[in-house]
């Protein structure tokens, strides 16, 4: 399915797994591997079969962030090197119509922690920690950190942990609603397998409308976002999943959902 040293994807069922491995750096962001993560998505989204994605780090961390020996990699400069190599992937993310849970184990540092923000569901061990790394190496956040941390923990504790290279925990996580689950360090795979298989189940169109509409709906307003939703509505009510699932719910039988 993928051919990458460093990124592997894989598939039972609708849930697919894909993890990082370059365990001897933390599963640091390296060339390859952002390669392979451009790839890994885009192959995750047309595969049909696919409804739901965990993404996860092999070894004692989800990720350190940005391979720090690598500099640009061949880029003139970082804005081309963002462009080719990490902004196709975020946003690939941030658009899918699969949902992405990121299960993150150990360190999850700089750009990885943008990357686990963006994912659509948060599962952590319990002693994970996000890492906001940048500024303790002269940066500021990036791949969309600053909006993500900003939108999440609002603008005094973001700008905090941007400027002090700030830390939270699984437990801060849970508390300020970026962790869906807190787990032990071994339930963590299960946990998240367990999560996405639920989800699997569950009406694929409206799930796909759910995220498009949320991605968005921070930049509308409150009356813009109520006329949206009755027209992303009005095409569920009418699709044959609509259709069957209320009919089920009327023969107190549990629907299936086909996605069309
Ligand atoms: O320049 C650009 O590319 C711009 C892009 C910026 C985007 C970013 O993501 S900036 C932020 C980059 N990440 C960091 O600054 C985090 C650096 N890592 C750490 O601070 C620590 O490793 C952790 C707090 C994440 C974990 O600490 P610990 O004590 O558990 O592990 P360790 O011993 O520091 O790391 C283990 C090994 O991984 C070590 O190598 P060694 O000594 O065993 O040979 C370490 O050097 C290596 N490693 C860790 N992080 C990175 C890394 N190697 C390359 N790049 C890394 N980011």
């Amino acid at each position: 399915m993928l051919n990458n040293e460093f990124v592997e994807l894989s598939k039972k069922g609708k849930v697919a797994v894909l993890t990082l491995n370059s365990q001897e750096r933390l599963n640091a962001f390296n060339k390859t591997m952002r390669a392979g993560l451009v790839e890994a998505t885009k192959l995750i989204e047309t595969d049909d079969d696919i409804r739901v994605v965990v993404f996860t780090g092999a070894g004692r961390a989800f990720s350190a962030g940005a391979d720090l020996t690598e500099g640009t990699a061949g880029h003139a400069s970082f804005v081309e090197q963002c462009a080719a190599e990490y902004k196709p992937w975020f946003m690939a993310i941030h658009d899918s119509k699969k949902v992405y849970i990121a299960a993150i184990n150990g360190a999850c540092a700089g750009a990885a922690s943008a990357a686990a923000m963006n994912c659509d569901l948060i599962v952590m061990a319990d002693d994970a920690y996000i890492y906001q790394a940048f500024s303790a190496i002269g940066l500021m956040p990036d791949m969309g950190a600053t909006w993500l941390l900003l939108h999440k923990i609002g603008y005094q504790r973001a700008f905090e942990m941007a400027i002090s290279a700030g830390r939270l925990t699984a437990a801060d996580c849970l508390k300020l609603g970026i962790a869906n689950k807190v787990v032990s360090p071994d339930r963590l795979l299960p946990a998240a397998l367990e999560f996405a298989k639920e989800l699997a189940k569950g009406a694929p169109l409206a799930q796909q409308a759910t995220k498009a509409l949320m991605r968005k709906a921070m930049h509308m307003s409150y009356s813009e976002v109520i006329d949206e939703e009755a027209r992303m509505q009005s095409a569920l009510i009418d699709s044959e999943d609509g259709r069957n699932a209320k009919e089920a719910f009327l023969r107190k039988e549990q629907p299936v959902f086909i996605g069309k």
